[in-house]
């Protein structure tokens, strides 16, 4: 059976982007693989955090993971930081990782650039996520394509460690959803929608009403051609709309095409509306129900005793090819 391991940042509530990209795939997985979800609050601490926020972003990740399908029989749902080994191991990799490689990533230069007083923990972020893959010995890392490159320095990472120390890492493959992997901005529909957008409208939220919704979507800057067609490049506004439909209802883009023919953006995009609505609103559901719950800390402390069981192991087999504490002298 393989291993999987994904994150997602406490940083905000979620978006439809983060859960076509990301949840609504781990929910698929944990079927057939054996599942490690984590919400990963040592990264979201990388950029200034109010410390109330953090800790109610932090509840109401854990209760999206479970009310969007994930089951604490099948997967472990934890927190990062209540499992030690995560940082500790971070420490070890970024002791392997080179200032120019971490610096040439592109999170790091979009969230810095222009800024003052940006964190150290942001440029030494990806060592802390090649320690939360490599702790499980995670075969397949599912993540939307914007973290391609972090991919592929822990793949680098784990290999450099595995030549230098020991050969004890294995080395991740990245999986990318083929419809959904990059949901885009409302507002401006060439950047990705993110869950730290200034701008309200540019985001569907997960916790989004009707009402929200469907403004939000009828909204939605796109052309003056009218015409609904799949195409990235010249029409990124509908086919951004037409992505987020098809990943809601389950049809294909062509299926979207040949029905709205001759038809006006102003019904396709209600339809998109409801498609969204139906999707959310059984998570919504469940989400109020776990939020304060004593199911939901039971669920948590459970997952962070058996993630730690295993990360342990593999913490010590890595402190032990890298020589650090000690070995006990017998008596
Ligand atoms: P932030 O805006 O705070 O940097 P984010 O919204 O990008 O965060 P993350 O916590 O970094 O969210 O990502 C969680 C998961 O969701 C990752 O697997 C990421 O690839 C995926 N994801 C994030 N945004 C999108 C998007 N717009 N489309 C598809 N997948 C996404
Ligand atoms: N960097 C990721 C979140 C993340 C992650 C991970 C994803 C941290 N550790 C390990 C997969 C595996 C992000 O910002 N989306």
């Amino acid at each position: 059976m393989k291993t999987i391991f994904s994150g997602i940042q406490p940083s905000g509530t979620l978006t439809i982007g983060n859960y076509l990209g990301a949840m609504k795939h781990f929910v698929d997985l944990q079927d057939d693989s054996n599942c490690y979800f984590c919400i990963v609050d040592e990264h979201a601490i990388t950029v200034p955090q109010d410390r109330l926020k953090l800790r109610d972003n932090i509840r109401s990740l854990a209760a999206l993971y479970l009310a969007s399908g994930i089951n604490p029989e099948k997967a472990t749902l934890f927190i990062q930081s209540e499992v030690s080994a995560h940082t500790q191991l971070g420490w070890m990799m970024q002791s392997i990782s080179y200032i120019g490689e971490l610096e040439r990533m592109t999170q790091f230069k979009d969230k810095s650039s222009g800024k003052e007083g940006v964190s150290s923990s942001l440029l030494t972020y990806p060592p802390l996520m090649a320690a939360d893959i490599l702790l499980y010995s995670t075969d397949i890392v599912p993540v939307g394509d914007d973290q391609k490159q972090h991919l592929e320095l822990t793949r680098n990472l784990a290999q450099r460690f595995n030549n230098k120390y020991n050969d004890i890492f294995t080395i991740p493959d990245i999986s990318i959803p083929k419809v959904g992997a990059r949901i885009m901005s409302l507002q401006e529909p060439t950047k990705k929608m993110s869950k730290s957008d200034e701008n309200q409208k540019a985001s569907i939220f997960m916790l989004d009403d009707e009402k929200k919704i469907e403004k939000k979507i009828k909204s939605a800057v796109t052309d003056s051609e009218g015409i609904v067609k799949f195409d990235k490049e010249n029409k990124p506004g509908i086919s951004n709309l037409m992505t987020i439909h098809a990943s809601c209802s389950g049809e294909s883009l062509e299926e979207l095409e040949a029905r709205y023919k001759n038809k006006g953006y102003g019904e396709f995009k209600q339809d998109t509306a409801n498609a969204v609505i139906q999707t959310l609103k059984p998570i919504q559901e469940r989400y109020y129900e776990l939020l304060d719950s004593q199911e939901l800390d039971e669920i948590l402390d459970d997952g962070a005793e058996k993630a730690s069981f295993v990360a342990n192991k593999m913490l010590a087999k890595a402190k032990k090819a890298m020589g650090l504490g000690r070995v006990k002298k017998k008596k």
